[in-house]
């Protein structure tokens, strides 16, 4: 199905109002209320817009999320027109946000009817890069291999590449791998969807982001990485019984499966993100008296342009915002 209007500009409005309803809840400690705010502001601005929307990947199943659930419908597109997979993610790094530190995005993604892998809340591994890890980079080899591999691929040393992990006990043997093959390394506390598409992103400051973090922010990834053309492979992480059950149910049937980015995001694709707080990838809200400004990424795949926006908002002009919630 093609869709032949540029979505991805209308995601920035979706992300804009994320960031800037939870950016008032940046150090309060208070992860639930930032997370609630920023999904309130997605839900309510994707229901103006004119699509046929369908959550797929979303804030929870519909019994333990009241907005934005696995299944909830959105929008107010005519019968037929624009049916479209929606993946949110309206406050990536809720941790990150309640204390101030760097990192957080509200972000989301959309894909023709069908076209997103329905990934179960759980764990993925992941291997990420620009375009130049194609070829070059691969799962199936270790950290420190694919190091050398992305180094060659970039015509540079080792030492010149940046490789960004989640701080986490599960990474400690990657991360021997890569400093004994010569690459810097950049640990990040949450948040792995920002700093993968900093990775993929030039000119960033990192060159490539491996490790386990969430499958479900794992099909957000690949959206961003279509849109790019970078490299990007994840494979389901099972942790229990129960987990393997649940995948099963909802239709994945080889649990070794590598998925290439093309796998988990399919067809032609939008990707939105905003910064909440400072990060690689893009600046969080500054506010001023009377308004704020953003600084969003948006993207797709068709045209693989990939804008970066700096958007001033008026809170006195914007129907929504008042001197007291904003
Ligand atoms: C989080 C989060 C990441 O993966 O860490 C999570 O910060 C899972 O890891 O951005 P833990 O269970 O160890 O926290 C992400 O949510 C997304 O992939």
């Amino acid at each position: 199905m093609s869709m032949d209007r540029n979505l991805a500009l209308e995601l920035a409005r979706v992300t804009e109002a994320a960031a800037l309803d939870s950016g008032r809840w940046v150090g309060k400690g208070d992860k639930i209320s930032a997370d609630a705010a920023a999904t309130e502001a997605m839900r309510r601005t994707l229901g103006a817009m004119e699509i046929n929307g369908l959550v797929v990947i979303g804030e929870g199943e519909m019994d333990e999320a009241p907005m934005l659930y696995i299944g909830e419908k959105l929008g107010r597109g005519k019968p037929g027109e624009c049916e479209v997979d929606i993946a949110v993610d309206p406050l990536e790094g809720t941790t990150i946000c309640s204390k101030g530190t760097n990192g957080a995005i509200a972000t989301i993604a959309m894909a023709p009817r069908g076209g997103f892998l329905h990934a179960p809340d759980m764990y993925m591994e992941k291997l990420v890069t620009g375009p130049a890890g194609i070829g070059a980079v691969d799962m199936q080899k270790s950290a420190g291999e694919n190091v050398l591999a992305l180094a060659k691929a970039k015509n540079c040393n080792p030492q010149d590449l940046t490789i960004v992990l989640l701080d986490r006990p599960r990474h400690d043997k990657a991360i021997a791998e890569i400093r004994k093959a010569g690459a810097r390394i950049h640990l990040i506390p949450d948040g792995d969807v920002a700093a993968a598409v900093a990775a993929a992103v030039e000119d960033n400051g990192v060159d490539m982001m491996i490790g386990i973090g969430g499958a479900p922010e794992g099909v957000l990834t690949a959206a961003a990485i279509r849109c790019l053309g970078g490299f990007m492979q994840g494979r389901l992480v099972f942790m229990s019984e129960e987990e393997r059950t649940r995948a099963s149910d909802m239709g994945i049937t080889d649990f070794d499966k590598v998925y290439q980015s093309e796998e988990m995001a399919q067809g032609e694709v939008f990707f939105a993100a905003t910064g909440v707080t400072n990060g690689d990838l893009v600046r969080g809200v500054r506010y001023f008296s009377n308004g704020a400004k953003t600084h969003t990424v948006v993207m797709r795949s068709k045209s693989r342009t990939v804008r970066f926006l700096e958007t001033i908002h008026y809170f006195d002009h914007k129907p929504g915002f008042t001197a007291e919630n904003q």
